[in-house]
């Protein structure tokens, strides 16, 4: 019966969903009612399944889990916002504290499986889940462990070139010089100066690193070592997933090596223009500091540079935001008031007054963005930034109710591509329009500018793809021991050269470790989340995405996500299509602007 109401509510919700500007309803599609009816499945089988006899050991093991990761969370947060000696410590206590709970939790979950070898179900789910842990068993080498993340994690935070006197931080300094400057020299310092005062510092830290949490995942009865239970923890499962990414990869590289190709172009005459004689690499490399980014991930600083039709203007959306949005807050407010308007949730007051917006001049911190700490600057960066981590709180808040174990994504992508995907309908040129960011009138070149908005969205979206593969793709290779420390930065260096097509502008050496300037290296956090980017919105124009999708988002990581994946897009399989086919135009523009000898690159 509650299934029969839940389907009828969400049938009758579903007739709105799709509101053209007219307000002309669109009639619910097969595709929609297809994936109504796998949701209704999903909550079937869910109550079908359970197994009632464990019901009150996962509810207490939950609760348990429940208080030690918020406890962890919190002091996570002390840390990351007031960077300093005593905060580490109460960190660390925090983690050797709650490993002593996972240790019993984990060991009980375990046993239980293995005495109950006919339990199915949610149960099942549940226990496989908790089983799944390397957290070391030995409490010396927690801490141990535990101060490395924190050292790691100072450095990066603390890290600042000095120069005549000044002082250029990360953000928001070095990340403007790169956006911004277009003077060789400087952006060669800035480049240079950011991987001295990181990587070498980090470098030993980062073998012990390796090397204990390697050893931890084997005590843990997992033999592929700290890889394994990465990728089972990432996504439920080892099976074929390499493959899978590097199927994807082969089906987006055409995209990427054409966007490669013109926007190398377009910048070795600029710069041979601007400088005479500037010697641009002969092997068909772009020098990683021309493309507007510390660590040439996102290329969108450059677009005056490779805009496709130079001569339309690009409103200004900088200077909009500056005036129309004077506080970072307003910045926030803005976002909020977007998912408010899909259907999604408020912020709560304790968000409004416990977060960090801006950077505090009184303490370090650590200002990489997370859920509920920034160190905005008004700007579309980070506004888009903003729609990001927003979205991680909106899925932290629609699965609240689960119980802890599925407190998280479908898998990471799905946490990582949320927001991502709201920002794409809120970046489009009608929805800037409709909040007054550009200017609202029709022009007489709206195909060009089309274009030159397409060419934007790609230089932060297709260029992203190799980046977001690469970092974890290294790592695999240094948690299974195929790297070795030794090798840590040519080996870097060769991935970089080989998916994304950049050398570095100042020659290199294992005295570097350009990996550790980059945050999510000495974070240890995943990368791979960042690669899939969902491209399929029910209503993508006006991003209405309405309550099936808030339902895909209460699941939280309750069932395999090959499931909830289904429910969102209709396809078991990430694929490479809706991205394809988003970027089309623009790739159709590209090929008449490159020929084919001009595309790709010398590899090592
Ligand atoms: O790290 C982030 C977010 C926090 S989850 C700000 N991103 C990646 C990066 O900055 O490298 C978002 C885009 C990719
Ligand atoms: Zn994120």
């Amino acid at each position: 019966m509650k299934q029969l109401v839940l389907f009828l509510g969400l049938l009758f919700l579903t007739q709105g969903l799709c509101q053209n500007d007219n307000n002309k309803k669109k009639s619910v599609s097969n595709n929609q009612l297809k994936r109504l009816l796998i949701l209704l499945q999903i909550v079937v089988e869910e109550n079908e399944n359970s197994d009632q006899s464990l019901i009150p050991w996962l509810k207490d093991a939950n609760e348990k889990l429940r208080k030690i990761h918020e406890n962890e969370a919190y002091m996570e947060f002390q840390y990351e916002t007031d960077i300093n000696d005593e905060n580490a410590q109460k960190l660390n206590d925090a983690g050797v504290k709650a490993a002593e709970v996972i240790k019993i939790v984990v060991s009980e979950a375990r046993r239980l499986l293995r005495d109950n070898p006919d339990v199915d179900g949610d149960a099942k789910r549940q226990l496989q889940r908790m089983a799944l842990d390397d957290t070391p068993l030995d409490s010396n080498l927690v801490s141990q462990l535990q101060k490395i993340h924190s050292d790691l994690e100072s450095i990066y935070a603390k890290a600042v070139i000095k120069k005549d006197g000044k002082t250029f931080r990360m953000e928001p300094e070095l990340s403007q010089i790169m956006a911004k400057s277009r003077d060789l020299d400087e952006l060669k310092w800035a480049w240079q100066g950011w991987r001295d005062v990181t990587g070498p510092q980090m470098k030993n830290l980062y073998k012990e690193l390796v090397r204990i949490t390697n050893t931890s995942a084997v005590e843990n009865g997992y033999t592929g070592g700290r890889k394994e239970t990465w990728l089972l923890n990432q996504f439920g499962s080892t099976e074929n997933l390499k493959n899978q990414f590097q199927n994807l990869w082969r089906e987006l590289k055409p995209m990427y090596q054409l966007l490669h190709a013109f926007v190398r172009k377009r910048l070795k005459s600029f710069y041979r223009n601007k400088y005479p004689g500037y010697i641009f690499p002969d092997d068909g490399t772009i020098p990683a500091h021309l493309l507007g980014n510390m660590w040439a991930q996102q290329w969108n600083n450059i677009l005056d540079v490779v805009k496709p039709f130079p001569n339309v203007k690009t409103p200004d959306v900088d200077t909009a935001l500056k005036h129309r949005y004077p506080k970072p807050k307003d910045l926030f407010q803005l976002a909020e008031d977007f998912y408010t308007s899909i259907g999604l949730y408020k912020m709560t007051p304790k968000f409004w007054n416990g977060s960090m917006i801006v950077r505090p001049d009184d303490r370090e911190v650590q200002c990489h963005a997370s859920a509920i700490k920034m160190c905005t600057e008004i700007n579309k960066d980070y506004l888009e930034t903003i729609h990001h981590e927003m979205g991680h709180i909106e899925y932290f808040m629609a699965y609240r109710n689960q119980p802890e174990v599925y407190r998280d994504g479908a898998n990471c992508g799905f946490h990582e591509a949320i927001g991502d995907t709201i920002a794409l309908s809120v970046m489009t040129r009608k929805h800037l329009k409709t909040i007054k960011l550009i200017p609202n009138k029709k022009s007489f070149n709206e195909h060009e500018m089309d274009m030159n908005f397409l060419m934007e969205e790609a230089l932060s979206k297709v260029a992203f793809l190799p980046y977001g593969y690469l970092i974890d793709k290294w790592r695999w290779d240094v948690f299974s021991g195929r790297i070795k420390p030794e090798d840590y930065n040519k080996s870097w260096w060769n991935m970089r050269i080989h998916y994304q097509g950049v050398s570095p502008p100042v020659s290199r050496s294992e005295q570097d470790f350009d990996p550790g300037a980059k945050f999510h290296i000495p974070a240890d956090s995943p990368y791979i989340c960042y690669f899939f980017q969902f491209y399929e919105t029910l209503c993508k124009e006006s991003g209405h995405s309405g309550p099936l999708h808030t339902a895909m988002l209460e699941l939280g990581a309750s069932k395999p996500w090959p499931d909830t994946l289904e429910m969102f897009t209709g396809s078991r399989e990430i694929n490479a299509k809706s991205i394809i086919q988003y970027f089309r135009p623009l790739m159709t523009w590209l090929k008449n602007q490159v020929s084919e000898n001009e595309i790709g690159w010398q590899d090592n």
